[in-house]
């Protein structure tokens, strides 16, 4: 079982990891935390609380983290989630309070009462609770056993020619989470643009026909049509599940070992993650970050589509 934290900004895609996160038995879902990212951070809390109630997962706390970035303002992405940071589907009322305590004190607190070693983070949206967390008790980076993160990209970017929205949202977070010597996963979008929501692959959730199947699909809906209308894609790419898949098994996704920084200073190229790809793979005590680079496309959606069964 591996214990994870999702520090998410949910988000059709973000809702996506939380059911596979839910639905996978491999999986300990320790809680959900929020960022203001793809809507402001009202809006992404309740969507997290109304997913978790979707998913019969009332019994996941939701704690509500940083609404902006460390120095920039917020820019959401509500060309690619709508009004409500969730549209084209109907969300049940959360009977679960909102949990108490700010998420970066969680974070802290869960790391430092669990074993070294035993928890890993998946942040899934702009980087700036675990910065602050990082910040507020620098000794987690050690107990962390890793950091496995959906942002960035080192060929291609989606806020920008260059750079990616997650990180782009705030550069300075992403700096300082990648300057740290735990070991991090990028998983970008030279992978996560692959994880695309065919209409095969949609008809084979339909099939489901459970309730939690048409949820699923009604974002995927929504999805679509956003990227048709702006990001110039036929398919929607699910891109904040592929960093669960990745744990629950790492065949799904190939890696490759390189230094990674994020630019901070660039006119044309901020929030770039910039991947030093030269030369042979270095070793795994000379270089603690990855890429990750290629997508097994059958095992991604054959464990989404089976977590979706399982929850219901
Ligand atoms: C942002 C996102 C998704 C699509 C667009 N166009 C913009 C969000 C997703 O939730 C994911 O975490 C990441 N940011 C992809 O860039
Ligand atoms: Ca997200």
């Amino acid at each position: 079982m591996e214990k994870i934290i999702l520090d998410s900004d949910p988000g059709h895609d973000d809702a996506m990891a939380i059911i596979l996160a839910l639905g996978n038995p491999n999986i300990d879902l320790l809680g959900v935390t929020t960022v203001g990212g793809n809507h402001s951070l009202e809006k992404v809390t309740y969507n997290a609380r109304a997913i978790l109630e979707k998913a019969h997962a009332n019994h996941i706390p939701v704690h509500r983290g940083c609404g902006h970035p460390l120095l920039r303002p917020l820019t959401i992405a509500d060309y690619a989630h709508g009004e409500t940071g969730l549209d084209g589907v109907e969300l049940p009322e959360p009977t679960r309070e909102l949990d108490e305590g700010h998420a970066v004190n969680w974070i802290i607190d869960t790391i430092m009462s669990n074993e070294p070693n035993t928890i890993t983070l998946v942040p899934i949206g702009p980087l700036t609770n675990i910065a602050m967390a990082v910040r507020m008790e620098p000794r987690i980076v050690d107990r962390v056993k890793q950091v496995v993160l959906m942002g960035g990209g080192y060929h291609v970017g989606n806020a920008s020619a260059v750079a990616e929205f997650n990180i782009k949202c705030d550069p300075e977070a992403a700096h300082i989470v990648f300057s740290q010597s735990w070991k991090i996963t990028m998983v970008g979008l030279d992978v996560t643009h692959q994880a695309l929501c065919t209409p095969e692959i949609q008809s084979k959730i339909d099939n489901l026909g459970t309730d939690l199947a048409k949820f699923a699909s009604g974002l995927m809906d929504f999805f679509r049509k956003a990227y048709q209308n702006n990001q110039d894609f036929i398919d929607p790419p699910v891109h904040d599940p592929c960093t669960v898949a990745y744990l629950i098994d790492p065949s799904v996704i190939s890696t490759r070992r390189c230094p990674v920084d994020v630019e901070t200073h660039g006119t044309l190229t901020d929030g770039m993650t910039v991947a030093d790809l030269r030369g042979p793979e270095p070793s795994e005590e000379d270089c603690n970050t990855q890429v990750a680079v290629s997508l097994d496309f059958n095992k991604f959606w054959d464990l989404i589509i089976d977590a979706i069964k399982r929850i219901n």
